[in-house]
């Protein structure tokens, strides 16, 4: 049976390829969605669960794998999801951290068909400079941004949403969503939100 909840177009997207930095990257051929965080925001359960697939992006409790740049396919609508890399790990040494950083900038600033751009933050700790600073690259170029307040399920009602309100004030330019991976809260405006992108709306 169908689900109801699950974007169809966004449930056929498949793992395309992985890069380590922009000048690997697949040529610039269709609109793309960018996800980015901090390691262990809930980017790949994120990316699971608005796909509707168990495994398309690895869930590590391990924070802090995934350096590459991974471009998966929504095939109906000539796009792709870009699972970028987690930033702001502590356990990695400096240097590696700002190598990862600098790739992500880069791509940032210099990938022309990046047209929209996800950010998680654990609704718990929301706006950290880092989240801050992907956003002024993303503003630099007018990319539209999607704020996601993940883990929802961590908090209660009142405190997610006040998290929310708080999220919002400083980002009114944004939409700014309660999201859950284990109970799907959000799940169907943030595939709206990215299917739209996607498809040049
Ligand atoms: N309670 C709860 N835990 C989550 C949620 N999303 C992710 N997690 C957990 O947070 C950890 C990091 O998730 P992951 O998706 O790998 O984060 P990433 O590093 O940003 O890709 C894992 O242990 C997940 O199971 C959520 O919506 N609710
Ligand atoms: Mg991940």
């Amino acid at each position: 049976m169908r689900d109801a909840q699950l974007d169809p177009k966004l449930s056929q997207t498949a793992f395309s390829v992985s890069a380590p930095s922009l000048d690997f990257c697949p040529p610039e051929c269709g609109p793309e969605v960018g996800f980015c965080g901090r390691s262990n925001a809930g980017k790949s359960s994120a990316l699971n669960t608005l796909t509707g697939q168990k495994n398309l992006a690895r869930v590590s409790k391990t924070p802090g794998r995934t350096q590459l740049i991974n471009f998966f396919e929504v095939p109906e609508t000539g796009g792709f999801l870009v699972d970028l890399p987690g930033y702001g790990y502590a356990k990695v040494p400096e240097a590696m951290k700002r190598q990862w950083q600098h790739h992500l900038g880069t791509f940032l600033t210099k990938r022309r068909t990046l047209t929209g751009l996800v950010l998680l933050m654990d609704v718990r700790h929301p706006m950290t400079d880092l989240d801050q600073q992907m956003l002024t690259l993303a503003d630099h170029r007018e990319i539209d941004t999607l704020l996601l307040l993940t883990k929802n399920d961590k908090l209660s009602r009142n405190q997610a949403a006040n998290s929310r309100h708080s999220v919002q004030k400083k980002r009114p330019q944004s939409l700014v969503l309660n999201f859950s991976s284990l109970d799907r809260t959000g799940l169907v405006e943030a595939s709206s939100w990215v299917r739209q992108r996607l498809e040049g709306q």
